[in-house]
């Protein structure tokens, strides 16, 4: 089993493609394009097209060396039973989570909004983990599926980075995974929360996380391929 070094702050980290997954966190319309929950919230949803390209790279060399790939999407069942009321009573959107809007029910599962933007659409044998909540650990099967895979390390990507990016960091490091993200792949709707967010991960030593790159990841994969 090769260990490759992955350049990141707050010091490089070595990893193994076999126990390492790339988590992409909701990567969805209803985040990414007009009319969706994002925007609902009064968001400028532009601004997450920053994350898309960087995506892209990790997930194009995630997939050509072999790596487990997860695809997170938030949302809820068509009866709303697993939202909260006080997740559907909060704020002031133009839209509440549910109602009907243009791209579909607001982040309700199965609708045109609740799907994964084309640029970055899961292939056959990915995982899709549905998650209610902001984390990716919340009352999903997420454990099983990294402990059945013999993964130990977390690469992790999408937006936002200070909600649901950020709560998986940190959900994952509580549970023993070595969590890695990826800067320039996620995005906020806030730029000072995103690098905030980031710096708050690396501090203190990498309280709960490290953080790296997309060109980084992909150095330190194709580095990999050249060993093998
Ligand atoms: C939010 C998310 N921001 N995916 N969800 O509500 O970060």
């Amino acid at each position: 089993m090769t260990e490759i070094q992955l350049r990141a702050l707050p010091e490089p980290l070595d990893f193994s493609t076999v126990s390492t997954a790339l988590v992409i966190i909701d990567m969805q319309r209803d985040f990414l394009e007009p009319g969706g929950f994002g925007e609902t919230l009064g968001n400028d949803v532009s601004l997450l097209q920053a994350a898309v390209g960087p995506c892209q790279q990790a997930l194009a060399a995630a997939r050509a060396t072999g790596l487990m790939v997860i695809h997170t999407r938030e949302g809820h069942r068509p009866d709303l039973s697993d939202a909260p009321p006080a997740k559907i009573a909060r704020g002031a959107p133009s839209r509440r989570i549910g109602d009907p809007g243009p791209m579909g029910r607001i982040l309700v599962r199965g609708e045109p909004g609740h799907g994964i933007i084309d640029a970055l659409a899961p292939l056959p044998g990915e995982v899709v983990l549905d998650k209610p909540g902001k984390g990716a650990f919340h009352a999903t099967d997420l454990e099983q599926i990294l402990r059945n895979g013999g993964i130990d390390t977390l690469i992790i990507c999408g937006v936002t980075t200070e909600v649901c990016v950020h709560t998986t960091i940190r959900e994952g490091n509580d549970r023993g995974y070595r969590c890695v993200a990826l800067a320039d792949a996620c995005a906020s709707y806030f730029p000072e929360f995103h690098r905030i967010g980031l710096e708050m991960i690396a501090a203190q030593g990498g309280i709960f996380g490290w953080v790296s790159d997309a060109s980084a990841f992909c150095d330190a994969l194709h580095s990999a391929a050249r060993a093998a």
